[in-house]
């Protein structure tokens, strides 16, 4: 049993806490001694105890650490936050090798913490193995903006709308199902007000239980022209209206306006990312999914494709982007939803 075998083990304990971490990654950590596994832990919820932490809480014994390796699939915490350091627990417990998985991206951490092992005389080795369960965390750090991801639904000939100003159903209902996966994976859903106003979404996730909702962005011209019948509204979920004009009525909690003379692509996720946001789902129409075409700003597209046809006059999917100095793409994945196709594509320099 080799270090590689350990870690395999501290990510599927990570894996345990999908969709409850929130913003925080997923962590998982393992106790080792003499080969033998002594505690295993991760990190369950958003502002709840650190993986090593947890790990820590499963010995039987605390002078079991004495000596012991620790695996843990990022690298321990060096800050106060919500809890204390993690590393700095580490160096009190007496553990004597800490295999880290990766560094942690985030720049209140990012090798401070492997610095406090080092220092405290523990063994310290990086496998450097960056785990796809944390994509878009370590996405945003690094790319310092969110991930993000455009989803459309379109007939065989291309077009997501059978006329102006109405709604027209395209995909089917194991197609709806997988969207609901989609958006249930995102920190934030953005629509824009045509879509707002022609499809009355509640852009909630039906299909399951969630610790987090993901936000709801609308963007539109003036909050206060709204309807506020909208389904939208009725729901309790957080909602961040962005709005071009300030609003002089008054609110649910669950919903804040922001305002902007312009909230052009660039804006939005300048804003999104100080707020800590680290995945956008851009839901339409496609006025809005042309404005982050046009700026490049694409990491990932879902695409429903449907066996219809709606001809001349229907609406293609990413409108209004004049002439498109190309956005190649690579198709990452292609499923079959009954009658319905998926397909995944990634920018080309992913
Ligand atoms: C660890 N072990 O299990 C996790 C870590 O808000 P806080 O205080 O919970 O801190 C969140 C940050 O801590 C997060 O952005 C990441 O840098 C690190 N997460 N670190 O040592 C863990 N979840
Ligand atoms: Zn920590």
């Amino acid at each position: 049993m080799d270090d590689t075998y350990f870690m395999k083990l501290a990510f599927q304990e990570a894996k345990k806490a999908r969709g409850s971490t929130w913003t925080n990654p997923l962590v998982g950590a393992l106790i080792v001694k003499e080969n033998q596994i002594l505690s295993r832990g991760y990190h369950h919820l958003f502002g709840g105890d650190h993986a090593e932490v947890e790990a820590f809480k499963g010995l039987v014994n605390p002078n079991q650490a004495e000596g012991a390796t620790m695996y843990v699939t990022l690298e321990p915490c060096s800050h106060y936050g919500k809890t204390p350091p993690c590393a700095l627990k580490i160096t009190k417990m007496g553990i004597h090798r800490v295999v880290i998985g990766q560094k942690d991206p985030n720049p209140l951490v990012c090798g401070k913490g492997i610095q406090i092992l080092k220092e405290a005389g523990i063994q310290v080795t990086v496998l450097g193995v960056t785990a796809k369960m944390n994509e878009k965390y370590n996405f945003f750090y690094q790319q310092k903006r969110p991930f993000i991801t455009l989803k459309y639904a379109m007939t065989l000939d291309g077009k997501i709308n059978f006329e102006h100003g109405r709604r027209s159903l395209v995909s089917n209902h194991a197609a709806y199902l997988d969207s609901q996966k989609l958006r249930a994976a995102q920190q934030a859903i953005l629509i824009g007000e045509n879509t707002l106003m022609i499809d009355n979404p509640h852009l909630t996730i039906r299909t399951q239980k969630l610790a987090f909702e993901p936000i709801r962005i609308l963007l539109v011209k003036d909050v206060d022209k709204l309807d506020p019948n909208l389904k939208i509204f009725t729901t309790n979920s957080p909602i961040w209206i962005l709005s071009r004009h300030v609003s002089k009525r008054k609110w649910l909690p669950n919903i804040l306006v922001f305002t902007d003379k312009n909230w052009a692509v660039t804006k939005i996720l300048e804003f999104l990312t100080l707020h800590g946001i680290q995945s956008l789902l851009v839901e339409g129409g496609s006025h809005v999914q042309a404005a982050f075409v046009r700026k490049q700003l694409v990491d990932e597209l879902v695409v429903y494709m449907a066996p219809k046809l709606f001809g001349g006059t229907a609406l293609p999917a990413i409108r209004g982007v004049e002439s498109l100095k190309v956005l190649d793409m690579k198709i990452t994945k292609v499923k079959q939803l009954a009658d319905n196709i998926r397909i995944e594509a990634r920018r080309n320099d992913f």
